[in-house]
C-alpha cells in the first residue's frame, strides 16, 4: 500500500513494550507540528491539505494541550469561512496549493457562486458541530485572557451554527438537523448510508472524467469504490445547481438522512455554549432549553426499542436504516441522556457488536463486527478510530462509567504506542491504515493522555 508521508521520524511507532508517556506526546506534537499551516492544522499532508471543519474541533483539544494560542488560530480561521446563513463550511481550501491537490477541488465546489459564502473557496456541506465542545473544553484546560476573549469572539458564530442547522437543515420538521451528502456525518463510507444512498441514481462510469486524488495515496481497496465516488459526486451537484440553498432541499434533494452523531453532538453543543455564554455576556438559559429539546428528539426520532440503539432516519424512505452502525452509541455524549437509553447504549457497546469492556486490548470498530458487511480494512466499515472512540469515551465518563471509560482510554493508547499517528487502524490487529500522520489521532491521544475529566 502506498501511504505517503509527511516525513520524519514523528510518523514512527512508539515501542509498545515499554511505554513511554513523554515519548508519545513528543510523537503527538510533532505530528502536529509538521502539519501546522499558518493558520490551521491539515488533516493529512498527502491525502487532505486543506482545512476540515471537525478535523479542527478535535485539533484545536490537542493544541491546548502544547500550544493553546494555536488552538484559537485554529478555531478562528475555520470560522472566518464560516457563511452568513451560519454553515461551516467542511473544507476551506489553500488556494496557495496546487490544482488537483484534493478531489473535489474548489473548482468543483463553486462556492463563490452561493450567495452568502465567504471570500475563502469552501466546499457547501457541513460536518458534526463539534466546534462549541471543543472550543469550551480547550478553554477549560487551557484559560487565559486570549483565550477568553477569542471565546467571546467565536460565541456568536458558534451559536449562529446552531441555528443554521436548527433551522435550516429541520427538513423533517422534528427539531432534528438532517444531512444531504455523507460527508456531512464524518463517517463518509459508513454502511449506515449504504440504503439512502442507493435511491441516488448514479453510474461509476461518471469518474472516468474525474480524477480521485485519495487512490494515489490510500490503497484503493480501503477506500470508497468509484460507484460510491458516482453518487457523492451527484450529490454535490445537484446542490450546487440550486447555489447550496436549502429551502427546496424537501423537494428536490435525494439523500436527506438524521444522523445520530451529527444530532448528539449538536446537542452536546448546547451545553457547552450554555457555559461558554456568562463569558460572553449572554444567557445560557435558551442554550439549555435547546439542548433539553434536542435530546428529547433525539430519543423521540432516532431511538429504536427493538434494536436498542440509536438508528440514522432516511427521511426520503420515512424510516429508520436497518444498520448498527458506531453512530449510533454517540447519544451517549449528551449528559441529559435518559437512563434508559444510557443502560441500552452501554448493553449494545458492550456486545459483540462492539467490544466494549474495562479492560480490551482493541477500540470500538466503526461497524457492528458481526454484520455480514463489516469490514477490517475499509475506510469507516469497521477500522477503530480515535475521535468517534474518544467522543464515546467522554460519554461513558459522563454517565458514570469510569470502569469502561479506563478500558477504551488505555486500548486508545496501545493503538498508537504499536502503530503511531495513523489515520484508522486494524479493528482487530490494530496495524495503522490510511495517512500515517494524522492530526486527530495525535491531537486526541494528547487529551487522553491529560486524562482530564468531563465538564
Ligand atoms: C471527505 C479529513 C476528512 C474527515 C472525514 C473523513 C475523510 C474526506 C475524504 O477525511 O473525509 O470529507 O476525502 O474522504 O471521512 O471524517 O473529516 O480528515
Amino acid at each position: 500500500m502506498s501511504t505517503g508521508t509527511a516525513g520524519g521520524p514523528h510518523t514512527g511507532a512508539v515501542d509498545a513494550g515499554a511505554r513511554d508517556v513523554g515519548a508519545l506526546r513528543r510523537l503527538a506534537v510533532a505530528t502536529l507540528e509538521a502539519n501546522w499551516e499558518r493558520d490551521h492544522t491539515v488533516p493529512s499532508r498527502t491525502l487532505y491539505p486543506h482545512q476540515w471543519s471537525w478535523d479542527s474541533a478535535f485539533i484545536a483539544i490537542g493544541w491546548s494541550h502544547a500550544r493553546p494560542e494555536r488552538a484559537w488560530r485554529e478555531l478562528t480561521s475555520l470560522f472566518r469561512a464560516q457563511w452568513l446563513d451560519g454553515r461551516v463550511p467542511h473544507i476551506v481550501f489553500n488556494r496557495a496549493l496546487p490544482v488537483g491537490s484534493y478531489f473535489p477541488g474548489p473548482e468543483f465546489w463553486d462556492s463563490g457562486r452561493a450567495d452568502g459564502a465567504p471570500a475563502a473557496a469552501t466546499s457547501g456541506l457541513i460536518q458534526p458541530p463539534v466546534h462549541a465542545s471543543a472550543a469550551w473544553l480547550a478553554y477549560r484546560r487551557s484559560p487565559s485572557e486570549a483565550g477568553r476573549a477569542a471565546l467571546r469572539r467565536l460565541y456568536p458564530r458558534l451559536a449562529a451554527q446552531q441555528r443554521y442547522l436548527a433551522t435550516r437543515r429541520d427538513v423533517g420538521g422534528g427539531g432534528l438537523a438532517c444531512i444531504v451528502h455523507p460527508w456531512e456525518s464524518g463517517l463518509d463510507n459508513s454502511p449506515a448510508w449504504d440504503a439512502p444512498l442507493a435511491a441516488v441514481p448514479a453510474d461509476a462510469a461518471v469518474m472516468r472524467a474525474y480524477r480521485r486524488h485519495d487512490t494515489a495515496y490510500a490503497d484503493a481497496a480501503h477506500r470508497p469504490t468509484d460507484l460510491d465516488y458516482a453518487r457523492y459526486v451527484a450529490l454535490v451537484a445537484a446542490y450546487r445547481e440550486r447555489r447550496y440553498r436549502d429551502d427546496d432541499l424537501a423537494a428536490r434533494h435525494p439523500f436527506l438522512v438524521e444522523c445520530p452523531l451529527v444530532n448528539a453532538a449538536m446537542g452536546a453543543a448546547e451545553h457547552a455554549l450554555a457555559r461558554i455564554a456568562p463569558l460572553a455576556g449572554a444567557d445560557p438559559g435558551p442554550h439549555r432549553e435547546r439542548a433539553a429539546r434536542i435530546t428529547e428528539a433525539l430519543v423521540r426520532r432516532l431511538y429504536d426499542p427493538a434494536t436498542g440503539t440509536f438508528q440514522p432516519r432516511d427521511l426520503r424512505a420515512d424510516r429508520l436504516v436497518p444498520a448498527r452502525t458506531v453512530l449510533g452509541l454517540a447519544p451517549l455524549v449528551l449528559p441529559d441522556l435518559p437512563a434508559r437509553q444510557v443502560s441500552a447504549l452501554l448493553a449494545e457497546a458492550c456486545s459483540p457488536r462492539f467490544g466494549l469492556a474495562a479492560r480490551m486490548d482493541r477500540p470500538l470498530p466503526s461497524h457492528d463486527r458481526t454484520a455480514a458487511d463489516f469490514e477490517p480494512l475499509r475506510y469507516w466499515r469497521g477500522p477503530s478510530w480515535m475521535n468517534v472512540n474518544w467522543l464515546v469515551r467522554r460519554g461513558l465518563l459522563r454517565h458514570g462509567r469510569p470502569d469502561l471509560a479506563a478500558g477504551l482510554r488505555e486500548s486508545m493508547i496501545e493503538l498508537v504506542a504499536r502503530s503511531g499517528c495513523h489515520e484508522y487502524f486494524h479493528p482487530d490487529t490494530g496495524a495503522g491504515l490510511g495517512s500515517p500522520a494524522f492530526g486527530w489521532t495525535a491531537a486526541l491521544l494528547l487529551d487522553v493522555l491529560a486524562d482530564d475529566p468531563p465538564g
